[in-house]
């Protein structure tokens, strides 16, 4: 018996020198030491021997079984160790290498037009809205003056949806303000800027979608005044204090009195020159008192309250602020164009 022990001792030592994995000690565990394993096996013919042997067969047996459970726990030590090892140096960072430099977007040229207009108007304590680019033509004719007939609601100039031309993609932001009208309490300080549809043939200053924004206050005792000079205020902060401007009489349907204004052209200051194509002027933007009806039709009382709104072209603007010559340009998306901004 003691020999067998003694052989169960060598075997293992040995068969634990060559184990390259954890799993392997695992199995050669239960081999030797485990309930259905080989030393275990000895133990269990111990009622054979005598009583003078078994004290002694018993102590070796207890040696065997601590020299390997040791033997078992440093092999596994070391293969943790030589694992680790082994990961860290797989794993390793160099820090040295220099890194991939990160590609940065820019802003689109009509982001930054319409930041800039938004920024001017939130300053004079205007709330932005956004609303629906499909509307109802009651929102963007009926509710804004523009009887049936209107050259406007034509098939030649407007996207309807239906043979009934009740429904349409909104041809103006200004079905915005409608409904801002309805639904918000006076006074109101809005700008609505969005897209906005007309069937127009594509060429270097139209486009069948472009942007507007638009705006409008709503108070009690609000005049042309009052239109001037927050108006003046914009064209000063878009193109430099002491710009000097000018209003046109002009028609909308929705407003009454309506103007156009223009802005004294800061390149020449009012000779002629390309950026304003030798007018001395440059336009700017549409503008008007908003009309009793319109009003009305909102549920605004116009003995009681009046209001001024105002529609500018966005393209038109980042254009003349960035010096783009082609609309077309604004819209293609050529990675060439945009980088310059
Ligand atoms: C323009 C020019 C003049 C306008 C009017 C309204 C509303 F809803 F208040 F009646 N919104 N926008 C307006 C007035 C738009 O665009 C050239």
């Amino acid at each position: 018996m003691k020999e067998t022990l003694e052989r169960i001792r060598q075997e293992a030592l040995s068969a634990l020198e060559g184990t390259q994995a954890i799993q392997e000690l695992e199995t050669l565990r239960v081999k030797y030491l485990g309930k259905k394993g080989e030393l275990t096996a000895v133990l269990k013919q111990m009622g054979k021997l005598s009583a003078e042997e078994r004290p002694v067969v018993g102590q070796l047996a207890n040696e065997v079984r601590a020299t390997l459970e040791r033997a078992i726990d440093t092999a596994s030590q070391n293969l943790e160790k030589a694992a680790l090892e082994a990961r860290l140096k797989a794993e390793a960072v160099d820090v040295t290498i220099p890194g991939k430099a990160a590609v940065l977007g820019r802003r689109h040229p009509m982001y930054t037009a319409l930041s800039e207009i938004e920024h001017i108007f939130v300053g004079m304590g205007f709330t932005v809205l956004d609303g629906p680019e499909i509307e109802l033509a009651t929102y963007n004719f009926d509710k804004l003056n523009a009887e049936e007939g209107h050259p406007s609601r034509d098939w030649s100039d407007t996207f309807y949806f239906d043979q009934d031309s009740r429904v349409m993609l909104r041809s103006q932001t200004s079905p915005m303000q409608v409904r801002a009208m309805e639904s918000m309490s006076l006074p109101i300080r809005i700008i609505a800027p969005g897209r906005v549809y007309r069937k127009d043939e594509v060429d270097a200053t139209h486009s069948p979608m472009f942007h507007q924004v638009e705006g409008m206050v709503i108070d009690k005792d609000v005049t042309m005044a009052d239109l001037k000079g927050t108006l003046n205020l914009l064209a000063e902060q878009l193109f430099g204090k002491g710009t000097v401007t000018r209003f046109r009489p002009h028609h909308f349907p929705f407003t009454e009195p309506s103007c156009e204004m223009d802005v004294q052209c800061h390149k020449c200051g009012g000779v002629g020159c390309p950026t304003c194509k030798g007018e001395g002027w440059i336009e700017l933007l549409g503008a008007g008192m908003i009309h009793p009806n319109v009003l009305r039709m909102a549920g605004i009382d116009p003995e009681e309250y009046s209001g001024w709104a105002f529609g500018m072209g966005l393209e038109r603007t980042a254009m003349r602020r960035f010096k783009i010559a082609d609309l077309r340009l604004i819209f293609e998306n050529d990675v060439r164009f945009l980088e310059q901004f």
